[in-house]
């Protein structure tokens, strides 16, 4: 196992110094409520193949979660001693592939050397068929050879790989020639851009919401305003008056009653806070719901985290964008999320983001 980080450790000295602005995703989040592009994950509910089995099902790999604290929602291999591969089929050939992520684990807690091991590089292909395989390059990570100070727990080492230009692909495949022995992944992420839409204004801007829990320890309480007065937070750790604050969560839901059922409903975006050194985690998974009554909601989509938090900052604001596949009408929308990690943990929120469109093509009388 020694030689085996060595190795890898020297690798990463090349490859750091000459991938710093291939960096910019996952690491930093825009962090800017103006840019309106995110990105979707077109892996989500994708069938996966690994080699070798590991500890436990492939579809854990494309199930959307990824929270660094679920042990149980990690596939392990242990003494790996060949290449290890995984290919996610997308179940159509599509042509707005443009980013490729591998959510490594990292975990140097164990006694006798690493439970899992760092992954530098992970060489990334597409085909159409699943056999003609075109190499598009290794996505790769910060290096995370050596644990540093932040680390309290397992954390993701993700490797990235992000086009300047989209490519064609059905099949996606994550190959690592070879690895050390002990891995773990919990996700695999196929992404496209995706862009609020330009004439689209959001309407959340002033509404009241609800919380539950009612969240809050005191250090910053709700103002009732916070979260919907169309700004972003300053940095984490010194703004009282932009975040509000949940501690101990298992889940979080924020309603937002926009007054009356809206139409057009296009775009959803959620912000919530990475501040590790004081135990702010960046919420896992979000969901967005939408009901017209406020009792039975319906959910649109998922969101995955897709941004590390290790970082303390650069990032404060990190973004969770949904956008459906047709507009919606609705008068309230719930932003759920799964909380932190765990009950020592916290979360932060500090704004809500409800976008409506132009109508188009319906006429105003279809409406009712
Ligand atoms: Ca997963
Ligand atoms: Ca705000």
């Amino acid at each position: 196992m020694k030689f085996s980080i060595v190795a890898v450790s020297l690798c990463m000295v090349v490859c750091t110094a000459m991938a710093q602005d291939e960096f910019l995703f996952p690491y930093e989040s825009p962090d800017d409520i103006t840019v309106r592009t995110g990105w979707e994950d077109v892996a989500l509910g994708g069938y996966v193949e690994v080699w070798p089995v590991g500890s436990q099902s492939e579809d854990i790999l494309t199930d959307g979660l990824n929270r660094e604290n679920e042990g149980e929602r990690f596939i392990a291999w242990q003494g790996l001693a060949e290449p290890l591969e995984i290919v996610v089929d997308l179940g159509q050939t599509r042509d707005d592939l443009l980013s490729f992520r591998v959510f490594w684990a990292v975990d140097y807690t164990g006694q006798g050397g690493p439970v899992a091991d760092w992954i530098a590089e992970t060489q990334v292909s597409v085909s159409t068929n699943g056999t003609n395989y075109t190499v598009l390059g290794n996505a790769s990570s910060e290096d995370m050879s050596e644990p540093g100070a932040n680390d309290y727990t397992i954390r993701h080492s993700i490797n990235d790989l992000t086009l300047t230009q989209p490519v064609s692909g059905r099949y996606v495949r994550f190959y690592v020639e070879s690895p050390p022995g002990n891995v773990m992944c919990s996700e695999v992420a196929v992404l496209r851009e995706i862009a609020i839409p330009a004439d689209a204004t959001n309407i959340a801007v002033g509404k009241p919401y609800m919380t539950d829990p009612p969240g809050n320890d005191g250090s910053r309480p709700d103002d009732g305003i916070r979260l919907t007065d169309g700004q972003l937070a300053a940095d984490a750790s010194t703004d009282v008056t932009g975040w509000m604050n949940f501690t101990g969560l298992d889940a979080l839901n924020i309603t937002i009653d926009l007054g009356a059922v809206e139409h057009d409903l296009v775009a959803f975006r959620s912000w919530y806070a990475a501040w590790e050194m004081a135990f702010v985690f960046v919420v896992g998974t979000a969901y967005v719901e939408v009901s017209d009554n406020g009792t039975e909601f319906t959910r649109l989509g998922m969101v995955p985290k897709l941004y590390d938090h290790d970082d303390d900052p650069p990032f404060s604001n990190v973004p969770y964008l949904l956008i459906p596949e047709q507009p919606v009408s609705a008068r309230y929308v719930r932003f759920v999320t799964m909380g932190s990690d765990s009950n020592t943990f916290t979360t932060f929120a500090c704004e809500l983001e409800v976008y409506q469109g132009v109508p188009t093509g319906v006429s105003s009388w279809e409406l009712f």
